[in-house]
């Protein structure tokens, strides 16, 4: 692992080399002479060239870069420098603009969408935050190894036997541990680092597959065994550490199906790790090996990023600082950002979350006045989410409407914005979100 995986731009670009890289040896041609072909004389500026482009000005059409015939000469007529070359896909599921926000290899969902939806997220809504391309896995040759210091023999486990062994489903939510980042800089002032979502990094679907326990018992779980590690095959392997505690509660699972059908492509399939309640980064996609250690583990996920670190925050072992967990109380609405609204009776809707306990209070701010509670609907379910609704007499003019929930272990939305910190995690003070009453 090269690049540094918290810089977003660092991280596109190590993926952009590589692909290149690749079509070129594929060719038969060096990584430069395609780049050339391209007309782009580095990675860095075909990348530039495929940035957004800015408002009004209409998008250059040009064929993939895949279909670019090579020239010997630095400047080809196939290409013309400024256009704008299509990079390998990234992910399966189409992710058209009207469902999703495009930060490149993460796709935010569009809280507006889920007005008028039932209780889970269908799946082609779905949020996707992937640190590389969604890989493509076939179920039939695909096995999941789980070994260790802490197991007794470690076993090989096919798609087959994981679904003949006994399955549950649960309804969990899946939350980056960044959702609302970008928060902390417009209405903080403080731009933290990452992928700046709002509030649709995160999901609620039904999930189906094994306890984690169950496998990890077949394996012959030592009582001394500490740590419990699953592993991506993408190609950044990523894997994030749990306690040996957390791997065997009820509701972590190796899922295989969401919301009734097989896992998708772009969340996981064949198998992928649920660990309710905790920062998504825990719940790894396309599991292809379980590390259990009677030693504690560590990877970047626990030591560098998903870790606090900024004013205040101590290094923890190994790690930058205290290292990431369970997620906070949250409340979203289903309106789009900024929102537009008729004058008149309007039926304001939105659904909280918390990973600590179910939501027994919401209550909700026009234009940072006081509080009066939301109805709760049916079902709350702890470690998924809770839909509400109020009604709004909207008149004309640019409002703001705050929710600030509390769950029933007493934890509440804080009202301003707190626990900055670099990495921009676990941003949950309550959001002034801006609606337009015309
Ligand atoms: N193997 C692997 N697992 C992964 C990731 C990844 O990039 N690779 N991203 C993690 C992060 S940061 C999050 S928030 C969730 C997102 O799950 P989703 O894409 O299904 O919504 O997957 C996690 N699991
Ligand atoms: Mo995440």
């Amino acid at each position: 692992m090269g690049a540094d995986l918290r810089n977003e731009t660092e991280y596109l670009e190590a993926r952009a080399d590589e692909a290149l890289t690749n079509h070129a040896r594929n060719q038969g041609l060096s990584r430069r002479s395609v780049l050339r072909a391209m007309g782009f004389t580095s990675v860095a500026a075909w990348l530039a060239a495929c940035a957004p482009q800015p408002q009004g000005q209409a998008p250059t059409p040009s064929p993939s870069p895949m279909a670019v015939a090579p020239s010997p000469t630095p400047t080809s007529a196939a290409t013309p420098p400024g256009a704008t070359p299509t990079p390998p896909p990234l992910f399966v599921k189409p992710v058209p603009p009207e469902l999703f926000r495009d930060f490149g290899s993460n796709r935010e969902m569009l809280w507006q969408n889920l007005r008028g939806r039932g209780y889970v997220v269908p799946n082609d809504l779905f949020f996707i935050r992937n640190h590389s391309e969604t890989p493509r896995i076939d179920a039939a040759t695909w096995k999941l190894r789980v070994e260790g210091s802490g197991v007794a023999r470690p076993v090989e486990i096919s798609y087959d036997e994981l679904l003949s062994l006994p399955s549950v489903s649960v309804t969990r939510f899946v939350e980056c541990g960044g959702n609302g980042r970008s928060l902390f800089e417009t209405f903080g002032g403080r731009r933290a680092a990452g992928t700046q979502w709002r509030l649709g990094a995160m999901g609620v679907a039904e999930w189906t597959g094994v306890p984690l326990g169950a496998v990890l018992e077949r394996a012959g779980l030592k009582r001394t065994a500490r740590d419990v590690m699953p592993e991506g095959v993408d190609r950044l392997k990523v894997r994030r550490p749990m306690s040996v505690a957390k791997a065997l509660e009820d509701d972590t699972l190796l899922v295989y199906a969401m919301n009734g059908s097989p896992l998708p492509p772009d969340h996981g399939f064949p198998v992928r790790a649920l660990v309710s309640g905790w920062i998504g980064i825990s719940s790894i996609k396309w599991v292809g090996r379980i590390e259990v250690s009677e030693e504690q583990l560590w990877a970047p996920t626990n030591t560098d990023t998903y870790v606090l670190i900024g004013p205040g925050y101590q290094p923890e072992g190994r790690a930058k600082g205290p290292i990431l967990s369970n997620q906070n109380v949250k409340s979203a609405l289903e309106l789009a950002w900024p929102a537009t609204l008729k004058p008149g009776a309007q039926l304001v809707r939105g659904r909280s979350w918390s990973s600590f306990a179910t939501i027994t209070n919401v209550d909700y701010s026009i234009d940072r006045g006081p509080y009066r509670p939301a109805r709760l609907r049916e079902p709350n379910i702890a470690r998924a989410w809770v839909r509400w609704d109020f009604d709004w007499e909207a008149t004309a003019g640019a409002h703001t409407i705050g929710i600030r929930a509390t769950d029933a272990a007493g934890n509440v939305q804080p009202e301003d914005v707190t626990r900055f910190n670099e990495q921009g995690y676990l941003y949950n003070s309550v959001v002034p979100h801006p609606v337009t009453v015309a």
